[in-house]
């Protein structure tokens, strides 16, 4: 049966909830973030990124760009519950639905013909549904593959409706610069362009062995596979268990960065030892933080793939960590790992085999000696907890 998946992504998801729930802001440059000095900019509505603002801007250079800005602070709760909203909605139009994060997920919708009379009507309905349920826009794009889906839904964004025919892969991939190709990160794309590559047409026609030189065989096959359109990865459904984390609570208040960036890596180590022995994968992390005077902040992110790597899920909960911007002192940390993958689904890119032999070693010593055997030297000597 000739597969067909919808990718759908809100857009500019909690801006929109702040216009939505706030009619002044509506028309307006609005930016959700951190709002303390070193904070960042989750997101910014449509009006606000036509003064360059985005996502991860500095909340400084944000303020630079757009002096008559709204700025406002993330209200979570209220995300978390308009997305619950929106995956009701997905569930009603596929029973396949793989999350991405808060506001984005595959559909499959491969042998659902009888359910409509055409694709493209099809997106049109889920749209409004979502519409008449929050108020919010998404946009949609349909294709043959979760790759192709994912690139159309980008393409006319804001309220974008893209479908991809087959036949039409190239034609449309091929004057796209090589930063659409999902999953190509940073170093992979700046090394791509010192090689002279352009656009994903330039990749499609690379030599193979070129690429394999400078990429290793995996990743360079992937790379081409992509160019080209093929992307034969099954929308993903399987969930274990809800989550995996730890919390720590400090007998004193954490006043210092350098010692929370510690905790963190401490809690990081210890979720991803935890999934990897119940041979899962994350997608989503989440950061908890309780402040001296009893705030409790959240925040979470969603991950391109999904990993039990220490060091990711460190990163990851060190950039949400920065991002909330706290003032004060700390007295609670959490790590926690949502969204769980049963399937030792190999990431697509830079499966890295050195390190994950690396972490099968240290995870053979833990089992063998105790958790507390194998931490990073960063760890030792830090302070002591409750
Ligand atoms: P995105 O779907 O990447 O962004 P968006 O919905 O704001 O805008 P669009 O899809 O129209 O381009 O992310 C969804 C939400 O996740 C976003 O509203 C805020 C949050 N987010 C962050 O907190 N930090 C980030 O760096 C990014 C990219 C998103
Ligand atoms: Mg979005």
């Amino acid at each position: 049966m000739e597969r067909w998946i919808m990718h759908v992504d809100m857009d500019a998801f909690f801006a929109s909830v702040e216009q939505l729930d706030h009619p002044e802001y509506r028309g307006q440059p609005v930016i959700v973030g951190g709002l303390g000095n070193r904070g960042v900019v989750s997101t910014a509505s449509y009006e606000a990124r036509h003064f360059g603002v985005h996502s991860a801007l500095s909340m400084m250079e944000a303020r630079r760009r757009c002096p008559q800005g709204i700025f406002v602070a993330g209200r979570y709760d209220r995300y978390h519950e308009i997305s619950r909203q929106i995956f009701a909605v997905f569930a009603e139009f596929s029973p396949k639905v793989e999350p991405l994060s808060v506001d984005e997920a595959f559909l499959d919708i491969t042998g659902m013909e009888r359910l409509f009379s055409d694709r493209r009507s099809y997106a049109e309905q889920l749209r409004q549904r979502i519409f008449e349920k929050t108020g919010l826009v998404a946009s949609v794009g349909i294709a043959p593959n979760k790759f192709l889906a994912k690139l159309a839904s980008d393409l006319e964004k804001p309220a974008g409706l893209v479908l991809i025919e087959r036949g039409q892969e190239e034609a449309v991939l091929f004057n796209l610069p090589i930063r659409r190709l999902w999953g190509v990160g940073g170093k992979t794309n700046e090394k791509l362009g010192q090689l002279g590559f352009k656009t994903i047409g330039d990749i499609a026609a690379a030599d193979r062995r070129q690429l394999e030189k400078f990429f290793g065989g995996r990743l360079a096959c992937h790379l081409i596979e992509l160019a080209h359109g093929r992307d034969d990865r099954e929308v993903e459904t399987e969930r274990v268990m809800q989550s995996i984390g730890n919390e720590v609570t400090f007998a004193q208040d954490l006043t210092q960065t350098a010692q929370a960036e510690c905790e963190l890596l401490a809690l990081a180590e210890k979720v991803g030892w935890r999934l990897r022995q119940a041979g899962v994968k994350t997608r989503t992390v989440t950061l908890k933080i309780r402040t001296a005077s009893f705030r409790t902040i959240t925040r979470s992110r969603t991950l391109p793939e999904p990993t039990n790597f220490d060091k990711e899920l460190y990163q990851m909960a060190l950039e949400l960590y920065r991002q909330a911007a706290i003032g004060e002192g700390i007295r609670l940390l959490g790590i926690t790992g949502s969204n769980l993958l049963l399937h030792e689904q190999e990431s697509l890119f830079g499966i890295d085999d050195k390190q994950k032999k690396l972490y099968q070693a240290v995870d053979s010593l833990k089992g063998r000696f105790g958790n507390t055997i194998i931490t990073k030297a960063q760890l030792v000597g830090r302070s002591k907890k409750e």
